[in-house]
């Protein structure tokens, strides 16, 4: 009875290999996908790996546009290549931090984003749409109302991408407008969930920086800018340096900002035969370590 079955088994097997053979094209195409995807897999390892010695082997005090780790990074393997940039979150705003643990609004805070949708010339109305989009309340500054599809989330942004979801935040508020011969960034290169809160002021851009303090204009910004390219801020109390910075400007920014970055985002472009992947991940830096908190590979 066993002999038989294996007799079964056997002349099964052969007919199906025979069949495979008639198509042995296609056997070859799914050999060579599974080979793909674990290339894939061992090269998203290889390239956080990579990002993750890069940030630590950074060990200085301060976090800056001119270190290795901001500038875009091409490897070129064998079979395949990756471009790795490496974009550290406290650069941006974080929308989260308009409602404090409470629920409650942070007056300070919002004035700052009030300022930076002044400063990037965004309806305010769009920012009152976002704040009832986070507020656990369902009490209506414009924007908890009129969704067809599904209600305010009434909690913490978990995604930039989510504010293409509120009411009024479309193609050009997101990602930015070209007017009078100059670029304007919009709000994915403003906003971040994912930042710890405060700003560092070696990387945040000049409408950021606008944004901070009523007495920050486009002047002062600039300036700003120009002296941390020759000198990275290793303390906030450097800023005084900057010719316009008073010390009630640093006074009145520094619950808000820093000199060094904790988040940073990872983009990995990978290229093997005639495929590209996308890989982003999110990096923590606390100290002596880098955490992973997340990977998705597209
Ligand atoms: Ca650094
Ligand atoms: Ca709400």
């Amino acid at each position: 009875m066993i002999v038989f079955i294996v007799f079964s088994i056997v002349g099964i097997l052969t007919i199906f290999v025979t069949d495979l053979a008639d198509d042995s094209y296609f056997f070859e195409d799914y050999v060579s996908t599974v080979i793909e995807q674990e290339q894939i897999f061992y090269l998203s390892d290889a390239g956080i790996e990579a990002v993750k010695r890069i940030l630590k082997d950074d060990t200085n005090s301060y976090d800056a546009l001119n270190e290795f780790w901001s500038q875009e990074l091409p490897v070129q393997l064998d079979e395949a290549s990756l471009t790795i940039h490496i974009i550290d979150q406290e650069r941006y705003l974080n929308p989260n931090r308009m409602i404090n643990q409470d629920g409650k609004v942070d007056e300070k805070f919002f004035l700052i984003m009030e300022r930076l949708f002044s400063v990037v010339r965004i309806d305010n109305q769009i920012l009152y749409n976002i704040l009832d989009w986070i507020d656990p309340d369902t009490s209506s500054s414009g924007g908890e109302e009129d969704y067809i599809d599904f209600p305010a989330k009434n909690r913490y942004m978990d995604t930039v991408e989510e504010l293409k979801l509120i009411k009024g935040v479309n193609k050009e508020v997101f990602e930015g407008k070209e007017e009078f011969g100059s670029f304007t960034p919009g709000l994915k290169d403003l906003l971040s969930p994912y930042s710890n809160g405060k700003v560092n002021l070696n990387t945040a851009n000049k409408w950021i920086l606008m944004s901070l303090d009523e007495q920050i204009d486009e002047a002062l910004a600039e300036s700003i800018i120009a002296y941390r390219k020759e000198k990275p801020f290793t303390n906030i109390n450097d800023l005084i340096n900057v010719d316009g910075v008073t010390s009630d400007i640093i006074y009145r920014i520094r619950p808000f900002t820093d000199v060094k970055s904790e988040n940073f985002l990872v983009q990995i472009t990978i290229n093997l035969g005639e495929r590209e992947y996308k890989l982003i991940a999110l990096l923590r830096k606390m100290g002596k370590s880098v955490k992973e908190e997340w990977r998705k590979l597209y």
